[in-house]
């Protein structure tokens, strides 16, 4: 019988949006932590979404300080024409939303020849269904759990009964190996309940690693202790 893809460890992507602008340097030290697997590194364009965020040059700087791999999750209509702009390569992982390209099979191609992890990424409005095209194209689902483009939202309604549907959608079509990550409301106490259902990945921002009054490290803690299968 097929592994199920919930039994592989789950790991944080710390969302580095979150950090304070103003000494984001020192917050990424903390969060330069071996218990962090990923940088999350979220990219708007104020298109896609109504928000603009992370910079190529604060991408750049992050890539060129620390060794900790990139998951950039491309919020920007048409991806295709700005891949070239950010600093990826092995190891690193790049998010693409479904909703943004009449291309997704050349731009997971585009982020696979540069040796990264291409990955598909859907609106909580998107159906499941356009995984199946892909589904041996990507290294990993990006389930997007409130709309995109702002931190601090709550979780949108459905979120928990879709992870369960894409877990079982994946494993029914032989791609129990792909993880699932969840980005939104990853808070202490979802975390569980996201984890349960069948997400493996979690991008930790201010509901997790970033809402503990002592700091980061004490956020970082918090949020490992919610998870069950770590390692
Ligand atoms: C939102 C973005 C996310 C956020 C993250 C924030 O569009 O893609 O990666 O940075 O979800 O986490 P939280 O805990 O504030 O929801
Ligand atoms: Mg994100």
């Amino acid at each position: 019988m097929m592994a199920k893809a919930r039994h592989m460890g789950s790991a944080i992507s710390a969302s580095i949006m979150c950090a304070n602008p103003l000494s984001m340097g020192a917050d990424l030290d903390r969060l330069a932590h071996p218990s962090v697997a990923w940088f999350h590194c979220d990219v708007m364009d104020g298109h896609f979404v109504p928000n603009l965020m992370l910079s190529v040059e604060t991408v750049k700087a992050v890539k060129s300080a620390y060794t900790k791999p990139l998951d950039i999750h491309l919020m920007v209509e048409r991806p295709e024409s700005m891949l070239a702009w950010f600093p990826f390569g092995p190891g690193d992982r790049v998010s693409v939303h479904y909703e943004s390209t009449a291309h997704m099979h050349r731009v997971l191609s585009m982020v696979r020849e540069r040796g990264a992890l291409p990955a598909l990424a859907l609106n909580p409005a998107t159906p499941l269904e356009c995984v199946r095209e892909v589904a041996a194209d990507i290294d990993m689902l990006l389930l997007m759990t409130v709309n995109p483009g702002y931190a601090g939202q709550p979780l949108v309604p459905g979120a928990l009964d879709k992870i369960t549907r894409a877990r079982a959608m994946l494993d029914g079509m032989g791609y129990a190996h792909i993880p699932i990550e969840v980005d939104g409301n990853c808070s202490l106490q979802n975390i569980p309940l996201m984890e349960a259902a069948g997400a493996n990945i979690f991008v930790a921002g201010t509901s997790s690693v970033f809402s503990a009054s002592a700091g980061i490290e004490q956020g970082l803690a918090n949020t490992l202790a919610r998870l069950k299968h770590t390692g």
